[in-house]
């Protein structure tokens, strides 16, 4: 990916992150800014910005995210107390960086949504 977020720097090892998982379609890292004892982000390789920027051809980039995320929530033991995944998009959705995500949040119950 070479469009100039703060997650393309992260995955042209620009910047330093906590990476949990690489492989040739995704990265995995912890959010600086942890919302829930477990929080890492699962990011596509491929620059979308948004979620409404996402094309039907695309649609094997959010499987890939989906799946890693319960892999990894599998191979670190919270697979069955449970997890939350979470794509905010645009203003009201709360998204601040514009390559899509998936937020993974584990580690303790969470609470409902809302505001
Ligand atoms: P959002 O869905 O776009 O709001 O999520 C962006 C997340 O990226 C947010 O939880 C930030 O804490 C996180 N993040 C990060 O992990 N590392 C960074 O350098 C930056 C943001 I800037």
């Amino acid at each position: 990916m070479t469009d100039d977020t703060i997650f393309g720097k992260i995955i042209r090892r620009e910047i330093p992150a906590d990476i949990v998982h690489e492989d040739e379609h995704l990265i995995a890292f912890r959010d600086i800014a942890p919302q829930a004892p477990v929080h890492v982000l699962f990011v596509p390789k491929t620059p979308v910005a948004t979620l409404n920027d996402l094309q039907s051809s695309q649609a094997d980039i959010i499987g890939r995210l989906a799946l890693a995320a319960a892999k990894y929530a599998r191979q670190q033991g919270f697979a069955e107390d449970g997890y939350r995944i979470v794509m905010n998009c645009n203003e009201h959705g709360g998204q601040t960086v514009f390559q899509i995500h998936m937020h993974l949040l584990a580690g303790a119950p969470l609470g409902r949504f809302g505001t």
